[in-house]
């Protein structure tokens, strides 16, 4: 297990997890934690994880439900989930790969494109540098959505964002903006109301991420559809959103929903509610999964782990492709890796 810190923002420390399912089969994972202090907490997860899994059947549905009993003492969400998701990834990875299937394929499903938006930029910042941030975000894999972060203190900030953008690569991009939960509900209902006319994809996460009751209030006044569920844990967040009609679209976090097991099981409740659901991070994972998500819509393309993986992906015409080895394709670039390590 290793942690890889950069300092630039995206803040991200990776864990990386190499599992042994026995047979010569490493079974690979990753997550990103955001803050390098989180990582010895994650490690230490993962280490009773490995321990209960010692001499056992490799069965994802058993590891999953024993993980989530064995850790509910110390709070399922967080740290528990976090460190389950990353296991239970790993355990997926290696099953596809013993059946020399790419982890979509042994998923049920066929191999593909699937439509993405450019997230690797466009972050709340100087607005001068948004318009030329945005062309190289259409260029590169030839993007048609992108997504940018609003929730400026002052409002005509977030219109001169948009502007700059819309200047700089015309109204034919589908543009999501994200709020980071910057807002409280009184400025939300007003920002989102003075943005409702301006052709956005969607408002991802303008208030706290838990506020239920806040975001049906707004799912009922807003034109523009609501997104969110990056920071929810497990599929029975997820069906609280919907109980309460508090989002239009929906967002899963591999590492906060419960890994590939976890996906499954909220990417269904989703499709039953017939709400579209989307990916936030992960895109090696996620390519494979909107595969098999009856209600797919958009992969969030970011490169963050690029520079430590073997084979990145390439984004084409705005989609992304899941790698086509066996598993997930998730492999270590070492000598990237010996560059950035940390031991814990
Ligand atoms: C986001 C938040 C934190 C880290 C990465 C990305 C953002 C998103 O909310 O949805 O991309
Ligand atoms: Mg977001």
């Amino acid at each position: 297990m290793f942690c890889l810190p950069k300092t630039a923002w995206p803040p991200t420390s990776l864990v990386l997890l190499d599992l042994d399912l026995s047979d010569g089969i490493l079974g690979r994972s990753y997550v990103a934690p955001y803050r390098a202090s989180a990582v010895p907490a994650v490690i230490a997860e993962l280490r009773d994880l490995e321990e209960a899994l010692r001499g056992k059947p490799i069965a994802p549905f058993d590891a999953f439900e024993g993980a989530m009993k064995a850790l509910n003492v110390v709070g399922v969400s967080g740290m528990s989930t976090i460190a389950t998701s990353a296991m239970d990834m790993a355990i997926w990875d290696g099953l596809a790969k013993a059946a020399g299937l790419p982890l979509g394929v042994f998923l049920g499903g066929t191999p593909g494109p699937v439509r993405a938006y450019n997230s690797n930029g466009l972050w709340r910042h100087e607005i001068n540098t948004l318009g030329a941030e945005a062309r190289d975000l259409q260029r590169e894999g030839g993007f048609t959505a992108m997504k940018l972060r609003l929730g400026n203190v002052h409002l005509k900030d977030d219109f001169a964002a948009i502007q700059a953008v819309r200047d700089s690569v015309g109204l034919e991009v589908d543009l999501m903006v994200d709020f980071n939960q910057a807002l409280g509900f009184g400025d939300a209902i007003r920002r989102c109301h003075e943005l409702d006319d301006v052709g956005l994809y969607w408002f991802e996460e303008p208030i706290a991420y838990d506020n239920v009751h806040g975001y049906a209030e707004l799912a009922r006044k807003v034109r523009t559809p609501l997104q969110m569920g990056e920071n929810y844990y497990g599929a029975r967040d997820l069906l609280t959103f919907l109980r309460a009609g508090a989002v239009h679209y929906a967002m899963a976090d591999l590492m906060r929903i419960g890994g590939v097991t976890g996906w499954l099981r909220a990417s269904n409740v989703a499709a039953a509610a017939g709400v579209q659901f989307s990916n936030h991070l992960y895109p090696e994972i996620a390519a494979h999964l909107l595969r098999v998500t009856p209600t797919a819509h958009w992969l969030e393309w970011v490169d963050w782990a690029c520079p430590i993986l073997a084979d990145p992906l390439t984004p084409k015409d705005g989609t992304v492709s899941a790698s086509s080895a066996p598993g997930a394709g998730i492999a270590w670039d070492e000598t990237s890796v010996r560059k950035y390590l940390v031991s814990v």
